[in-house]
């Protein structure tokens, strides 16, 4: 039994109320999801999942603007909007971002708009495969689109991003992070690019640079524009190329391939031996095979 307020309810009464519109039931679900509660990964995980988009770059490039103005403007054409933000710095019983919640201001008042915080830093392991419940739980709940702000651009994003349907990357007028992103590989799996802060001077030069880099390659194809979420210039064609997105099998292997490898570690970080293994290992006790071996057979 799981307590919500006054009440209690078990994680399947919890999931029919979420589903049945109650906010505070989803809250509760998603708090149980983020803290690992397999019962209810398992059990959202087998409903099938609306679009999400996940929407990441270097610190400070406008992010949460941007994913403010964009869920706005799909939330005003009518469509129920999750947001989730990702927030590797606070701790997991943090709550919500306060930061985030104000640069969310138009989000915060939408009645057809729920904001979600994610407190990661001291979740073990298994974050990837949480996200993905939480998008499911968020589309059993009625939601049309689910939106997912994560900062950064290495490879422990990857993994989380790689769980949404569709990849936008943003970048700023004066920064040099687009190159970390591509020596990361996460350029090569946006579906999407944009410069933010276009008001700002620079913005050309650097989506001139995204676009030469982008010219060699397999995503030579994808739009880099230039937005500007404070100004809102922009947007409209940034909505329009979200959703003329075409998949391209390539980028879908690779996809897949992060999301496997990522399920695998969830898998093998949770096992029980790990942590016992981890010493063993230290201590010298065992040799790395050994331990592969130690956890593959259990
Ligand atoms: N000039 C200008 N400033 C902007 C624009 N968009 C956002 N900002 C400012 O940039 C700062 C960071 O914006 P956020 O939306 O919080 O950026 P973020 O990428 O979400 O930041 P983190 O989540 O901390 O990585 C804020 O002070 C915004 O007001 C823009 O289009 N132009
Ligand atoms: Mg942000």
């Amino acid at each position: 039994m799981v307590g919500i307020g006054d009440d209690s309810m078990d994680q399947s009464q919890l999931i029919v109320e979420a589903s049945n519109g109650s906010r505070r039931a989803l809250a509760r679900l998603l708090t149980l999801i983020q803290q690992g509660d397999q019962e209810c990964i398992d059990s959202v995980l087998s409903f099938s999942s609306v679009k999400s988009i996940g929407i990441t770059g270097p610190p400070g490039v406008g992010k949460s603007c941007l994913t403010d103005c964009l869920a706005k403007i799909f939330a005003d054409k009518g469509e129920r909007i999750g947001v989730l933000c990702i927030d590797p710095s606070s701790p997991i019983s943090g709550g919500s971002l306060l930061g985030d919640r104000m640069r969310m201001e138009q989000s915060g008042v939408h009645d057809r708009i729920y904001v979600r915080s994610v407190a990661t830093r001291n979740s073990h392991g298994s974050m990837p495969l949480r996200l993905k419940a939480m998008i499911s739980a968020l589309s059993m709940a009625g939601m049309d689109r689910i939106l997912v702000e994560t900062v950064g651009v290495g490879q422990t994003e990857i993994g989380i991003v790689s769980m949404t349907d569709s990849i936008l990357l943003v970048d700023g007028p004066d920064r040099g992070d687009i190159v970390q992103a591509e020596k990361a590989g996460l350029l090569e799996l946006a579906d999407v690019v944009v410069v933010n802060k276009g008001d700002l001077p620079g913005s050309e030069q650097a989506a001139a640079n995204i676009r030469s880099g982008l010219a060699l390659g397999p995503a030579s194809n994808v739009p880099v524009l230039i937005v500007s979420a404070l100004n809102r210039t922009g947007i409209n064609e940034l909505v329009e190329a979200l959703e003329n997105i075409q998949l391209r099998a390539s980028v879908e292997i690779v996809k897949w391939r992060h999301r496997l490898s990522s399920a695998i570690m969830d898998e093998l970080v949770s096992n029980p031996s790990f942590d016992s293994t981890v010493d063993d290992l230290a201590e010298g006790r065992i040799s790395i095979e050994q331990a592969i071996q130690r956890i593959i057979r259990q």
